[in-house]
């Protein structure tokens, strides 16, 4: 069974398998297909020609929950003793300790470039160029603490309240739903805000080539899997045959081949991991 840790709670040889993995998916161009995956995604989202399935849209949370147990899969191909910590940014607030430390992930950008100078995924290291890009900087970028805070605890609360799941029209605009909430749209700033506060390649379509991505939507997946715990009459919406949104039933896009993945399959992590 896999199980999620707690970043804050990993112990150095977890903290290094964690790391290894990463570098090695890096090292094998696995890593970048992933980052291309999600710039693709997010690019398409924003284009009035597509369906969203990833991005400002109900299927946000099953579509990142299966993008990271595909990467969690890779991940154990390298390590099978491997899985994705969550970053609790409610409470881990501090731009100087983990995950931001020389063990983990590197600490925030300096100078005027905001270059990550120092742990694994430092450029002179020699095994974290970007290559999957938006602008041209060849290095991870950080720019921790910006203009906003970090969400709060009461941020969190406003979320865990919301009682339905999604409402039209499905999209930045649902108002008071607990997928728009939490995606950051409305009401407090959640998802969105952490992307903004790490600021770099994570304000960009092109965020997973920062590694604490999968910590931050690790963390995003638990609160939803917390949420159905408190709310288990409200189900994943729409469930029909909605336009312009993923239904319950229907495949999401990159998955929407053969063996497509639906929200339907994605509701009840258990299978896939559990969250310690
Ligand atoms: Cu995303
Ligand atoms: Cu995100």
């Amino acid at each position: 069974m896999i199980v999620r840790k707690n970043q804050a709670n990993l112990s150095a040889a977890e903290k290094s398998a964690f790391v290894n993995a990463v570098l090695e998916l890096k090292r094998r161009g696995v890593y970048d297909e992933f980052v291309t995956l999600h710039r693709t995604r997010f690019i398409q989202d924003m284009n009035p020609a597509y369906v969203r399935t990833g991005h400002n849209t109900p299927s946000f949370l099953p579509w990142h929950r299966q993008y990271l147990i595909a990467f969690e899969r890779e991940l154990r191909t390298i390590d099978a003793s491997v899985s994705i910590p969550y970053w609790n940014w409610v409470i881990d607030r501090s731009p100087t300790a983990s995950p931001w430390t020389p063990d983990l992930l590197g600490g925030g950008g300096l100078g005027t470039n905001f270059q990550v100078l120092d742990g694994p995924f430092a450029y002179a290291t020699g095994n974290w160029p970007i290559t999957v890009q938006i602008d041209t900087h060849p290095f991870l970028r950080r720019t921790l603490g910006g203009t906003y805070p970090l969400p709060r605890q009461s941020d969190v609360d406003q979320a865990m309240a919301a009682t339905v799941y999604d409402a039209p029209p499905w999209n930045e605009n649902s108002p008071n739903t607990f997928r728009n909430i939490l995606e950051g749209n409305w009401g407090a700033f959640l998802h969105n805000q952490v992307h903004t506060w790490v600021g770099g390649q994570m304000a960009q379509p092109v965020s997973p080539n920062d590694p604490v991505f999968w910590l931050h939507h690790a963390f995003v997946d638990k609160l939803w899997a917390d949420w159905q715990q408190l709310h288990p009459a409200s189900p994943y919406l729409p469930n029909g045959t909605t336009p312009d949104a993923v239904d319950l039933n229907e495949a999401m896009a990159p998955w929407d081949g053969p063996g497509g993945v639906t929200p339907a399959q994605m509701l009840d992590h258990t299978p896939y991991y559990t969250y310690l």
